[in-house]
């Protein structure tokens, strides 16, 4: 009786879960891959610039990922190869404030580590707390401030075979990616990103809140992911596409207009991942 309580519990591990969506990966897009790029909102038109794409298949094959609710994902899970690299490129994410919990916030992170991938570069569309670094702006994310008040690491410590729950975060963003992505792009700026629960956007007080914390940019997804994966040992990058100013900076804040800007900055930021990626 005790034995199978335990076997129950083990099977239900979310890095279990994770495990088994890898398999079930590989088997649709081939083995192989090194590095898994999130494109979040308006991010879609930059998968097509990175490489060939041979392999393209719904996001929601994979057990465990729900469907994405969020207008500017394609939901769709692409495998690029640019000639040094082969990338898998997942067109959506799942966010808490569409109600999920926090392991189905980082399942596909988990899968693709699982899969292979030692690389994650995370992209997103955010607000702005410095004014210079205006809509369609690629951020370099150098460090974050998670203020969900969630973690992947809390519940059940990980099974054996994978890494405690107390991560060290000191360098959770790669020193090593930023150069590259510096060195590609010496104008680039970087920023920490600020990651909320979300659901509406900021009041101005709580804008004024995050620059007194150190926050540049602010959003709702990236900070439970790049918790997730440095766990696991991946190299993590992060870019924030600013689309707007942050709330009482501007005018008023629309979903629309976000994806509007994110598409006119393709060129850019298609350059910036295959800098992070090591592609030519
Ligand atoms: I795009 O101003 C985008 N996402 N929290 N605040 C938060 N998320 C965002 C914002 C913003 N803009």
């Amino acid at each position: 009786m005790v034995t199978l309580v335990c076997s129950t519990a083990r099977m239900d591990s979310p890095f279990d879960r994770a495990a088994t969506a890898a398999k079930v990966l590989n088997n649709r897009v081939g083995t192989g891959s090194d590095v898994a790029v999130v494109l979040g909102s308006g991010w879609a038109g930059a998968a097509g610039g990175l490489g060939e794409i041979v392999a393209d298949v719904p996001l929601t094959d994979l057990p465990g990922v729900p469907a994405p609710t969020v207008a500017g994902h394609s939901g769709r899970l692409l495998r690029v190869e640019t000639g040094s690299r082969s990338v898998l490129v997942l067109g959506g994410r799942n966010h808490l404030y569409e109600g999920h919990p926090v392991d189905t916030v980082v399942h596909t992170v988990r899968t693709v580590i699982a899969a292979g991938c030692r690389t994650v570069v995370l992209t997103n569309a955010c607000g702005s707390l410095v004014r210079e670094n205006g809509p369609g702006t690629p951020v370099l994310i150098c460090d974050q401030l998670n203020l969900t008040g969630r973690s992947p690491m809390s519940g059940p410590e990980p099974p054996p075979g994978f890494p405690g729950r107390f991560c060290d975060l000191t360098d959770l963003y790669s020193p090593r990616l930023r150069a590259a992505a510096l060195a590609a792009d010496p104008s680039l700026r970087e920023g920490v990103y600020a990651g909320l629960l979300g659901g509406a956007y900021e009041t101005p007080a709580e804008i004024s809140m995050l620059r007194t914390l150190g926050a540049d940019l602010v959003g709702m997804s990236t900070v439970l992911e790049a918790i997730a994966a440095r766990h696991l040992g991946a190299e993590v990058a992060g870019i924030g596409l600013v689309t707007n100013l942050a709330a009482g900076m501007a005018g008023v804040l629309s979903h629309g207009e976000v994806l509007d800007v994110a598409r006119g900055s393709t060129d850019r930021i298609v350059a910036l991942i295959n800098a992070l990626i090591g592609a030519p």
